[in-house]
């Protein structure tokens, strides 16, 4: 069977970023969407991603996620050159804990926003439900998809919890 076209276009600053969003990339798999993984940088290669963004629609993409770490203006520069969609995911970076890149993510000027998610594993576990989810409100079987996601989400929940009380003899 062919590949399925990648709908989600995923930049990260570096190739030391990828352990980070190789969950991303995971979990968009378990929805069933492909996406496609570049290494593009706001300062190191400006002019690739700004390309990139400009086409990224006409390319076939519904979503960007964009990730970068220390001084993270990758998600921004995106979000300044499409129309679609832009998460940003701030990567930890090497001195301040991942605050310079949540800060330098989010704090976007009005008009250019950036859906930034949390520092990290989970926010590129949630930058790709996100995109999912953005892409579900005209795509019936992601929608469902969503739906059985959190339904299990709930269930391990409460199967932790009654293991927790077995333990507890409560
Ligand atoms: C950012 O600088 C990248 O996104 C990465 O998180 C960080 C460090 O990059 P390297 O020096 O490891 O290439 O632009």
């Amino acid at each position: 069977m062919a590949k399925k076209k990648p709908t989600v276009a995923i930049v990260m600053g570096s190739k030391s970023d990828w352990p980070v969003l190789e969950h991303t990339v995971n979990t968009l798999k378990e929805f069933g969407v492909e996406s496609t993984v570049k290494i593009m940088s706001a300062h190191r290669t400006p002019h690739e991603a700004a390309d990139f963004a400009e086409n990224a629609a006409k390319n076939g993409y519904k979503v960007v996620i964009g990730a970068a770490g220390g001084a993270a203006h990758l998600s921004g520069v995106l979000a300044g050159h499409t129309i679609l969609p832009v998460i940003g995911i701030p990567v930890k970076g090497w001195a301040l804990d991942g605050m310079d890149s949540l800060l330098s993510t989010v704090m976007m000027p009005k008009g250019v926003p950036v859906a930034t998610v949390a520092i990290g594993k989970a926010g590129a576990i949630n930058a790709a439900i996100l995109a999912v989810q953005i892409m579900a409100l005209s795509d019936a079987a992601l929608k469902r998809k969503l739906v059985s996601y959190k339904k299990n989400m709930a269930k391990e929940v409460l199967k932790a919890d009654a293991e927790l009380q077995a333990e507890l003899g409560a």
